[in-house]
């Protein structure tokens, strides 16, 4: 069983240790970060310190060390980002040192990014992504994106606070037979059902396959809303876009 002890950073520690409560939450990590190399628990703790400048250095001398990146990615980027998320959820940090976190996390994503898209093989066909109307947040989209991209997908990214017209636009002018949809706020999941339902009006409801991600979207919504597929992370999201690709043929 993953011990406290196994983990050898010691910010890591601390913010385990300060700043998480629930005993759920305190499993998770400490089984994350007790396995995780020291290399990418480093990585972590400079997300958590919002240092882009280190996590750029550390990102660069792990991929030159030969760690995996998506193991980089995995445990050191997304590891680091959940305990800010958790810090943030508890009023611990504020906007202002989020963005910095997520600045950071950027930083290291630059260099991953090129090798998920350099490593994707045959081509999968094209999906439209976008953050919903109202919800600002884009790095868990952005992640799946660069996954969808190093898996082969050609991927148009509309960004964030996009309308139903702007997706309805996007399936008649692209042709793709994949759109997805990612939301963080439970006030603007409601936004998903309404594409779904604007897309229904507009008559181009069958061109495309829907699939919708983000912290608050459950299996359960995405039925309720009436999309294809629903992916809790990023592995899931590309998953789930192959399926949906396959019945789109
Ligand atoms: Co915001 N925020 N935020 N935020 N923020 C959350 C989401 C929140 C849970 C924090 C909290 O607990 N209080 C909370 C929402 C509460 C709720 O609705 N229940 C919240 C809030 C309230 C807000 C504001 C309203 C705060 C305010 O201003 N008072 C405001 C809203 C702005 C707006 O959107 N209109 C706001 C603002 C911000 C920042 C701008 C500061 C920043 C966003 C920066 C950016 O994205 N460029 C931010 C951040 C960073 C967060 C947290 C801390 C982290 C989100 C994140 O990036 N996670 C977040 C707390 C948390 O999640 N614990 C929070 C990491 C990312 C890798 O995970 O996005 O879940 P995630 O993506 C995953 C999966 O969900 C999935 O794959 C990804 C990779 O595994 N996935 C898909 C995502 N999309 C998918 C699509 C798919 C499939 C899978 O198919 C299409």
């Amino acid at each position: 069983m993953a011990e406290f002890s196994d983990i050898a950073n010691q910010t890591i520690q601390d913010e385990i240790e300060e700043y998480l409560e629930r005993s759920e939450e305190i499993t998770r990590f400490v089984d994350l970060f007790s396995q995780a190399k020291p290399a990418l628990q480093e990585i972590a703790a400079a997300i958590i310190e919002g240092d882009d400048v280190v996590v750029d250095e550390l990102t660069t001398k792990a991929l030159a060390d030969g760690i995996d990146a998506i193991e980089i990615m995995d445990d050191g980027l997304i590891g680091g980002m959940g305990i800010v998320g958790i810090k943030f959820r508890e009023n611990f940090v504020f906007v202002p040192e989020v963005l910095s976190c997520a600045r950071a996390m950027r930083a290291g994503m630059a260099h991953i990014e090129p090798i998920l898209s350099a490593s994707g093989i045959e081509k999968q066909g094209t999906v439209i992504m976008g953050t919903v109307k109202g919800d600002l947040h884009d790095i868990g989209k952005n992640l799946c994106i660069m996954m969808l991209r190093g898996s082969g997908f050609d991927v148009i990214d509309l960004g964030v606070d996009v309308g139903e017209d702007a997706f309805i636009d996007a399936v008649e002018d692209s042709g793709a037979k994949v759109l997805g949809m990612s939301a963080l706020l439970t006030t603007t999941l409601p936004n998903m059902g309404k594409t779904i339902e604007a897309m229904i009006d507009a008559d181009v409801r069958d061109d495309v396959q829907v699939m919708v991600g983000g912290a608050p979207v459950t299996q359960e919504f995405s039925d309720d809303m009436g999309a294809d597929g629903y992916g809790p992370d990023a592995l899931s999201c590309v998953a789930v876009a192959k399926e949906l690709m396959t019945l789109a043929a």
